[in-house]
């Protein structure tokens, strides 16, 4: 154990410390940028900081996620093998099946720094290493393949990261009381609908689109009047990057395809589902034109008349739709034309909602088939749940608009819960139970997240208000309400207010936001009708009378019925983050922080300024100095005993008394010495301060079981 945690002499040198704790230098900045360089260069992307995971993007396969090794980390004391991404799943694993309680495996880290690959390696684990029944591995199954069905479309080339996520997923992995996968539940959150209707230069729209063109069968495309080539539809071609050398659309259409058939999805909702995704390409490509009046029109009903097809709507009424607007007066209603504009936008508008909805129809079709039946167990009163997190990591981009301010801020709230969760709770927990101990400073966002969410105060609620408010609202004027009541604000700066200070300027229609991870300037425009994400009423109606069964379930007639406002965009996910956060805190937690070695997405290339300004902003000096200057483990008095009662004989096999009394009895007896451990001053936790010791007191016991057994053995053998 002792070669395995500290290494000789030598290969310490050239491998670094496989635990940032054993670091000697560990206040160091330098040391711990110099530990992960040796260990990338050696291909050793992971490191702990005691039990949280560090994890560089190698960029190339490594062959380290075979299932020998799969099988070597299953069940093995924590730190006894190699840091791995496994080793984190086990030991969640092992805690939940011991201790009957549910746990969560947080995964962050900035876009393309790796969190999704870890997150499917996570799955696979589980997949492979968990016991299993015949009957339940077709949950199995379509638990891993929901992946790629969720990928296809939810992610898209940005210029971060060739697979970037752009919805927020949270996967709960349901158990049953003998640790086998029995189902699982998926909640997603905010996709980004902007791309299915524009792409920056250099990105593309949601991998489905090119999967199914380049994929798809000749018959199924000729069905959906679609051709090959993407670049005949303006949704598709506006990045200027259709075709992607590292992305083979082909073959992972083959493989979405598949996930489909086992996935429980019939060939009549593929039919209706690529119905839709092939009516958003040819909406792309309806052309406006503007009459004498000003008033749109649309000279080329091709197009119309292949959606009016695919979804079940009459063209006639789909093109009025698309032109014009239902306004209701007193007693009636009045259609008045659109704008050549206003019908660009009603067009693009549909093409959203109509992507989003049936996203969000995808994920339950998805859970419905992940619901565990129950065929053939026992008992499911004893369900107990891994959550994996995996969302879209903090991004900056020349231009950052609406979406990076949701992205960005929901990256705040999640490093938020980290530091509540790990410094805070941590040090608070030290005085609690009376453990001397020297307070470490660390920085908490909670600021930047007040200034985003807080009610009638924050960035979010100012922008609900220029959005509900009578009158002319603009982004301008937005951005004229943010200045006025957060501009004194230390995180938050306008071209008026704060000025360029020998910094990149900040534009007219910007505002920038001093993150927890940087700085980045947002640009206001698009804010109001992202957040108000209004569908026209006349175009609802043509969706409502869709004979696609799946648009009927997305766009329901109650819908149009409820005349109270929906709550906007920003609330919503403000919202669903916080029902998130109450999902994960009363889950145990295990961390993995993931960092992006180069911009340029290249194999062994270690880019030293990028890498320490991920450390810093993580948080990951504070993390180690507190895990250093405290204890690597904390264990309730009565689980502590439970484990190991049989070492002693006091305690064996019954120990009627305070369980804390016990544990003192069971340790001066197996010699704990006294800087090895504490006992905490509410009497609940032993704390203990070595992995070490606990190694010892866990092959001890493993030993007293074999000769336990052994003895029983040769009793029989005496009968
Ligand atoms: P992300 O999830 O953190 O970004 P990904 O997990 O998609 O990032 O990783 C980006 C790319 O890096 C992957 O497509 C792989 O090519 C490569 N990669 C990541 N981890 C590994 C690994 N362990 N081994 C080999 N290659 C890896 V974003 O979703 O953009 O925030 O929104
Ligand atoms: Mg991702």
């Amino acid at each position: 154990i002792r070669l395995h945690m500290e290494g000789t002499l030598t290969a310490r040198d050239k491998v670094g410390v496989q635990d940032f704790v054993l670091l000697d230098a560990y206040t160091s900045e330098s040391a711990f940028v110099d530990n992960l360089r040796k260990r990338f260069s050696e291909n050793l992307i992971y490191t702990y900081i005691g039990t949280l995971l560090v994890s560089v993007n190698p960029y190339q396969e490594l062959g380290i996620y075979t299932m020998s090794q799969m099988e070597l980390y299953q069940g093995v004391n924590f730190f006894e093998l190699p840091p791995h991404v496994y080793a984190i799943a086990d030991n969640a694993y092992r805690m939940m099946c011991s201790e009957l309680n549910n746990h969560f495996i947080l995964i962050s880290g900035e876009s393309g720094a790796g969190k999704t690959e870890a997150s499917k390696k996570i799955l696979q684990y589980f997949a492979v290493t968990c016991p299993m029944t015949q009957s339940l591995q077709i949950a199995r199954d379509r638990l891993l393949l929901s992946n790629p069905v969720l990928e296809a479309f939810g992610n898209a080339k940005t210029l971060r990261n060739d697979n970037s996520s752009r919805f927020g997923k949270y996967m709960d992995i349901q158990f049953d009381f003998q640790g086998i996968p029995v189902g699982g539940h998926i909640i997603s959150y905010l996709i980004e609908k902007s791309r299915v209707v524009y792409q920056n230069h250099g990105e593309r729209n949601f991998h489905i689109f090119y999967q199914l063109l380049a994929g798809g069968e000749e018959e199924r495309l000729a069905y959906l009047g679609l051709e090959r080539d993407p670049q005949l539809y303006k949704y598709l071609s506006q990045g200027h990057c259709a075709k992607e050398s590292s992305i083979n659309d082909k073959n992972d259409w083959k493989t979405v395809s598949n996930a489909f058939s086992v996935i429980d999805f019939t060939e009549g909702d593929l039919e209706n589902l690529f119905g839709i995704i092939a009516s958003v390409l040819h909406l792309g490509n309806v052309g406006f034109e503007g009459d004498d009046q000003g008033c749109a029109t649309i000279p080329d009903t091709h197009e119309i008349k292949w959606i009016a097809k695919l979804l079940g709507v009459h063209s006639s009424i789909l093109l009025e739709a698309l032109t014009h607007r239902k306004i209701e007066a007193k007693t009636e209603e009045v259609i008045c034309p659109l704008t050549l504009e206003l019908s660009v936008y009603a067009r693009d508008a549909m093409a959203k909602a109509v992507y989003g909805r049936t996203f969000t129809w995808l994920v339950n079709k998805i859970n419905s088939s992940l619901v565990n039946k129950g065929i053939n167990t026992i008992d499911f009163t004893k369900k107990t749940v891994i959550g994996l997190l995996d969302i879209y990591g903090f991004e900056v981009f020349d231009k950052n608009g609406f979406e990076q301010f949701c992205i960005n801020y929901c990256n705040e709230k999640l490093q938020q819960l980290l530091i509540e969760r790990t410094l805070k709770a941590e040090q608070t927990e030290y005085e609690m139970e009376g453990i001397e101990w020297e307070p470490i400073q660390y920085f908490n966002n909670k600021i930047i997240c007040d200034l985003v969410e807080e009610r009638h105060k924050g960035i979010i609620s100012i922008l609900d208000e220029e959005c509900i408010r009578p009158g002319p609202a603009t982004d301008l004027s937005f951005l004229e309400k943010l200045e006025e009541k957060v501009g004194k604000h230390a995180h938050f700066e306008t071209r008026k207010l704060a000025g360029p200070k020998g910094r990149k300027r900040i534009g007219w229609m910007e505002f920038r936001l001093l993150h927890y991870a940087g700085e980045v300037t947002y640009c206001t425009k698009g804010f109001l009708e992202k957040n108000n994400d209004l569908l026209y009423r006349h175009l609802k109606e043509v969706l409502c009378k869709s004979t696609n069964s799946i648009l009927r379930e997305c766009f329901l007639v109650a819908e149009l019925e409820n005349r109270r406002r929906p709550p906007t965009v920003g609330t919503q996910f403000k919202n669903s983050l916080s029902s998130l956060l109450e999902i994960l805190i009363s889950k145990e937690p295990s961390y993995i922080r993931c960092i992006k070695p180069n911009e340029r997405k290249e194999p062994s290339k270690f880019d030293d300024f990028l890498v320490r300004h991920q450390i810093k902003y993580l948080g990951l000096m504070e993390h180690l100095r507190v895990r250093r200057a405290g204890f690597a483990y904390r264990r309730k008095y009565e689980h502590f005993l439970q484990r190991y009662k049989s070492l002693c004989p006091d305690t064996w096999p019954h120990w009627c008394g305070p369980p804390a009394e016990g544990v003192e009895r069971l340790i001066k007896y197996i010699g704990y010495k006294p800087e090895e451990y504490k006992l905490g001053n509410s009497r609940t936790k032993i704390f203990i301060r070595f992995p070490r010791t606990l190694f010892a007191t866990e092959d001890a016991f493993e030993f007293s079981k074999h000769q336990l057994v052994a003895r029983i053995q040769a009793t029989y053998k005496g009968c």
